[in-house]
């Protein structure tokens, strides 16, 4: 399928790819400055996983997030301005600064939101396709959630209402292979994807999770199934995360492997990709030029939030409720 993607998406994909890494890498700092409040989880090592998911997905689609999902609204194409506005606090952000990392949601581009407890924000994802089947928009909902959260009750509910409304939703588990540092293995029985039969629904495993194509690929023929009607499918993507579950969170060395994390640094999949486009016929230039943009739109991004007051205390309590009606 992807052979026939024009050029520029490509490059969009690994656009998309530089923006998640460069923002977090940015965040990172930011935090152990002091310029961002409380911690950040970061999604570098994963951009093929967030990339190939959120560009699988059309503009007017839904998705939920967890505590790592800087990525997600940047995969499916949201400014960078808002969202480090937001980390840090600012009235400028994509919730006013009143979210903060572990809160973001950008409605622009269909980002419902992310949340800190692990699981919450599955059965968001599967009430907004249960929504788009009311409402019969078209729309498909996808839900991100990670290895360990692939063990909590909610996915499993939300898998069963899902399969039985055939509902448009896509289950999206980014495994990174730990859970802080528990490893998947020693807290998950069999394999995720092979879950979706007791369910009644398609189960697929994507092992390549560092190739962004082998991912919009995998998400591409869920996100058409649910078009269609053919209701949910569970998609498990195999990947890594580079940096510490959370940056300047301190849990040693010992739970991973130097062999095993060297292995995966090898695979990264802004490198890989860039590999690939260079076979593909992209010039080296035309590459680097991109990277420095991203570069650029990154610095722009903090100087966009340095700029941006703080919310006003009198806005605390503005914005609890959605003043949205749906029509009957
Ligand atoms: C219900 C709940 N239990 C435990 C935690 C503490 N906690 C925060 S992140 C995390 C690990 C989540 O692992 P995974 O779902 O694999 O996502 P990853 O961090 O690897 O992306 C845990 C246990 C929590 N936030 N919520
Ligand atoms: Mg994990």
């Amino acid at each position: 399928m992807n052979a026939t993607l024009p050029i520029e998406t490509l490059l969009e994909m690994q656009r998309r790819m530089l923006r998640i890494r460069r923002f977090d890498e940015r965040a990172s700092k930011m935090v152990k400055r002091g310029q961002i409040p409380g911690t950040v989880h970061t999604s570098i090592g994963q951009e093929a996983q967030v990339v190939g998911s959120c560009m699988a997905l059309g503009e007017q689609d839904y998705m939920s997030g967890n505590h790592r999902s800087h990525g997600h609204p940047i995969g499916k194409g949201a400014p960078l301005g808002p969202l480090m506005a937001e980390l840090v606090g600012k009235a400028t952000g994509v919730c006013k600064g009143k979210g903060g990392s572990l809160h973001l949601a950008d409605f622009a581009v269909g980002s419902l939101g992310e949340s800190g407890i692990v699981g919450s924000s599955i059965p968001i994802a599967t009430g907004a396709a249960l929504s788009a089947e009311v409402l019969g928009n078209g729309r498909v909902s996808l839900a991100f959630f990670g290895d360990g959260a692939a063990n909590q009750g909610s996915l499993y509910e939300s898998m069963n209402m899902a399969g039985v409304w055939k509902l448009p939703v896509i289950f999206l588990c980014e495994n990174n292979q730990y859970a802080l540092s528990t490893p998947a293995h020693t807290v998950t029985s069999g394999v995720i994807a092979e879950r979706a039969a007791g369910f009644g629904m398609e189960g697929v495993r994507v092992e390549d999770g560092q190739s962004v194509l082998a991912v919009y690929d995998a998400v591409s023929t869920a996100v058409s199934r649910a078009r269609e009607g053919g209701g949910p499918t569970l998609v498990e993507v195999i990947t890594y995360r580079y940096n510490e579950h959370s940056e300047g969170l301190r849990l040693g060395t010992d739970y991973r492997d130097a062999a095993e994390r060297s292995t995966w640094l090898d695979r990264d999949p802004i490198v890989l990709f860039r590999d690939h486009l260079v076979s593909r016929g992209v010039s080296a230039d035309t590459l680097d030029a991109l990277e420095a943009e991203v570069l650029a739109e990154v610095d722009l991004a903090v100087a966009f939030t340095n700029d941006s007051p703080y919310p006003e205390p009198s806005a605390a309590f503005e914005d609890l409720y959605t003043d949205v009606e749906v029509a009957a």
